[in-house]
């Protein structure tokens, strides 16, 4: 150890005082030198004097030690800088450590004022440094400890916070550049009084603000979760408000630190790599912005425009906030007599509770947290119906009409428009303004089960597209009215054509062999090729759509079922479906699965090809229906009989043959037997030869009238129709 007179000028005294170096603390009798350090016990951190970045300054810092990249995580003299190499720090015999300049000058200091008989200033290994009495090595009783000042870097095991007692606030200020630590314009400070929070500030300017802290996290900080690195706590009594975190194991190199942008970003020391990785930086976007929506908006970056009022809310200034300057916010529809609350809860710590005007909302995607506002009674059944409409909205991506567009291109769903009742409720025609036909359906108010049938329907159909599936353009959900809107199929739907004397003399076989081959590939892409695997589960010449070039388009999915990816059958307790198109097993024992959407496609084939409904059919020699009529005359070698008269088969006995082989082929009784629609497909587009069809199931009247079943909802049940409801209890 080398003892080296120094001459302090300025100063009257000439004193002779030992280098202190290598060692950990520094005591009255000692000085450290530009060029010389003390490091920590273990070597963790070093305190010297350094050059940020390009700049050739001088500064008396702290960086960590055992890390080949020098990381400054605390400054001294941050607002003086020295020019030179001629640095001097030393602990005074008051307890208090300086830094002087060439010229004997203070250009920083400690403080305390606590008298002191034998001070010591330490560099601990957590990045401290700490004057304290000599032997005292209680934290509590420090005069002075750099952690208590700091500046761009929250290391762990410092306090964001304040001391109530003393007043002190312990908060982090971003250095100016990267080469000039001294304070820039960004601060990052907790709020210590009401509902405490985190804030990022530029002067007193809010920029960012981490969302109250609600016993578990700050709650706008999804990012800040339980990890393997460090544990947070947040402590809050009478003396004392703060933040920190603690490293999970000592030997990892952990520093949060705020940026000049105001930023702040969490780095982890990589020893691999030797590198800082920045590691779940908190990340912001656009409605991290502080107040960006207004009093009583809200937020939400998957929107577009990403403002919104809260519910019940209307915005203040609609001029402007239609020209997307949101700043003036939202003002409650209806004013409250008294005052308003909203309160929060979360698995965290009870509720919060604010009055007044709510500021700063947005939407995250993960850990929600319930808002509830109170709200005057009269607004209640309408904030029901929009919170309706926003969920399916946020589920469903689909366009959303005005309600007043939708009546004014029904004629206010005038009865000339009605063209006739959907799986739950009435369909109408539509002109929109731009020429587009459109058919409406309007869900039937006061209709639980059709609500269920809405939701399913719209959950389908919305992620399917496929030229043979009815198209769906959007929805409008306002007031008491869902309604969906679909591209318009201007000639109807299959039965019009099919079942009626005059009608069916319009579709040639040409035609039904187009609507035969359409249907089966509309089916097969919901079975096998669109990413759900649907299975429709009400295949019925009523839900065959026909469009301008009478090209076949599958509607109506209100009691569709997706099925898991390998899942290919489920079970129901509830049978649902249309009378003469269900198929066995699924109305005996309530099994459904693809194979049951091919037993439908079976009958509507066998339809088109006869122009009979399955339902109903009616022959004079014997008791079968329609399926069992087909299997007979098919079996008596003459299938060519079962086609309507209509039809001049002569010139295509061949394809009208092979419909009914294939038809007779999907309506076996038993699933196994019957092909999936892929093959089904191909056996009607080739000349391959095809298995003889056993007998079909339901082939009387009898048998479909033994099976238990309930009736479609589509079709009102009648007194002689049959329609059996067997709803088993779950
Ligand atoms: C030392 O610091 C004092 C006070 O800031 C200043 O007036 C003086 O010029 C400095 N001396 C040198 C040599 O930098
Ligand atoms: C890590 O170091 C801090 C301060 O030096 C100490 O308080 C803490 O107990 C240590 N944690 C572990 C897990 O060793
Ligand atoms: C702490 O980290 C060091 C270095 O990565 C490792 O060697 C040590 O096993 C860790 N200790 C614990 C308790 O996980
Ligand atoms: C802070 O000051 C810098 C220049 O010193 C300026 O570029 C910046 O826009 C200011 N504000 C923020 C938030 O960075
Ligand atoms: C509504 O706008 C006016 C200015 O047009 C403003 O004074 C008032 O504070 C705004 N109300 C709210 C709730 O923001
Ligand atoms: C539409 O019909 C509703 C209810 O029948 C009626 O209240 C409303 O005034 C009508 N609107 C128009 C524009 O005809
Ligand atoms: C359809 O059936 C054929 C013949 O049984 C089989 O080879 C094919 O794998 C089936 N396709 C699907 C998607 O199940
Ligand atoms: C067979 C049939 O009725 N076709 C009609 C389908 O729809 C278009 C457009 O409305 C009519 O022009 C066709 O006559």
């Amino acid at each position: 150890m080398a003892y080296i007179p120094i001459l302090l000028f300025g100063s009257s005294i000439l004193l002779v005082l030992e280098t202190a170096t290598g060692i950990d603390t520094i005591n009255t009798a000692q000085y450290i030198r530009d060029g010389d350090t003390i490091t920590s016990a273990e070597g963790t951190y070093v305190l010297g004097f350094f050059s940020p970045g390009k700049s050739r300054n001088r500064y008396l810092g702290i960086w960590y030690g055992k890390i080949s990249v020098q990381t400054v995580v605390w400054v001294a003299n941050t607002e003086i800088p020295l020019n030179d190499l001629s640095g001097v720090l030393r602990l005074t015999d008051e307890g208090i450590l300086v830094l002087l300049n060439r010229s004997g000058s203070v250009v920083w200091s400690s403080s305390t004022s606590t008298p002191v008989r034998n001070p010591v200033a330490r560099l601990l290994d957590s990045g401290n440094l700490v004057l304290k009495e000599k032997g005292d090595n209680n934290l509590e009783n420090t005069l002075w400890q750099s952690f208590q000042h700091p500046g761009n870097t929250l290391l762990p095991e410092m306090k964001l916070g304040r001391n109530k007692v003393t007043g002190m606030d312990w908060y982090l200020t971003a250095w100016k550049s990267p080469d000039d630590p001294s304070k820039g314009n960004v601060t990052c400070k907790l709020v210590p009084y009401g509902y405490t929070e985190i804030l990022v500030m530029e002067k007193s300017k809010v920029l960012y603000r981490s969302g109250p802290w609600n016993g578990l996290r700050f709650s706008g900080m999804p990012s800040l979760k339980p990890n393997p690195i460090y544990k947070f706590e947040f402590v809050s009594n009478e003396e004392e408000v703060y933040y920190r975190e603690h490293l999970t194991n000592n030997s990892t190199h952990w520093r949060v630190v705020q940026s000049q942008n105001g930023d702040i970003h969490n780095f982890k020391w990589i020893e691999k790599k030797q590198s800082w990785l920045l590691y779940g930086a908190p990340k912001t976007d656009y409605c991290d912005r502080y107040a960006l929506c207004g009093l009583n908006g809200i937020c939400n970056i998957n929107n577009s425009p990403i403002c919104d009022c809260l519910n019940g809310f209307i915005p203040n200034v609609s001029r402007d906030w239609n020209m997307m300057d949101w700043s003036k916010g939202c003002v409650r529809k209806t004013p409250l007599n008294s005052y308003s609350n909203l309160d929060i809860r979360d698995g965290g710590s009870g509720c919060l509770l604010w009055f007044g005007d709510l500021i700063d909302i947005r939407i995250l995607h993960e850990n929600d947290i319930d808002v509830y506002i109170r709200m005057a009674e009269s607004e209640l059944g309408a904030l029901e119906r929009s919170s309706r409409k926003k969920h399916m909205k946020e589920d469903l991506d689909l366009p959303l009409f005005d309600l007043d567009i939708v009546a004014c291109a029904t004629n206010n769903f005038s009865a000339d428009n009605k063209l006739g009742e959907g799986g739950f409720g009435p369909v109408y025609k539509g002109a929109l303004k731009d020429g587009r036909e459109i058919a409406v359906k309007r869900l039937s108010k006061n209709s639980r089960q059709g609500l269920d049938e809405f939701k399913n329907e719209v959950k389908h159909i919305v992620k399917l597209q496929h030229r043979n599936l009815v198209k769906l353009l959007g929805c409008s959900i306002e007031e008491d009215e869902m309604i969906l809107i679909y591209e318009f199929c201007p000639n109807k739907s299959l039965d019009f054509f099919i079942f009626d004397e005059k009608h069916r003399l319009l579709l040639d076989w040409p035609m039904r062999y187009n609507i035969i081959n359409g249907i089966a590939r509309g089916l097969l892409y919901l079975h096998q090729d669109s990413r759900l695997r649907v299975i429709h589960r009400d295949l019925k010449a009523d839900n065959i759509l026909l469009d301008y070039e009478l090209n076949p388009k599958i509607s109506d999915f209100g009691l569709a079922r997706s099925l898991g990816g390998n899942e290919i059958e489920a079970n129901t307790n509830k049978v649902v479906g249309t009378y003469g198109y269900i198929s066995p097993e699924y109305a005996n024992f309530g099994l459904y699965s693809l194979k049951s959407d091919v037993f439908g496609f079976g009958v509507l084939m066998l339809e088109i090809v006869s122009g009979n409904r399955n339902r109903g059919f009616r022959h004079p020699d014997h008791h079968m229906n329609l399926l069992g009529h087909a299997w007979r005359l098919f079996m008596e070698g003459r299938p060519l009989e079962l086609a309507a008269e209509s039809i001049a088969i002569t010139c295509y006995s061949y394809e009208v043959l092979r419909s009914i082989h294939v038809a007779l082929l999907c309506v076996q009784d038993k699933p196994e037997d019957r092909p999936n629609m892929s093959c089904a497909v191909l056996m009607l587009g080739n000349n391959d030869a095809l298995p003889q069809p056993k007998h079909p199931g339901f082939f009387t009247e009898r048998d479909l009238f033994e099976a238990s079943y309930s009736s479609s909802m589509s079709k009102p049940s009648s007194a002689n129709e049959c329609s059996i409801s067997v709803l088993e209890a779950r």
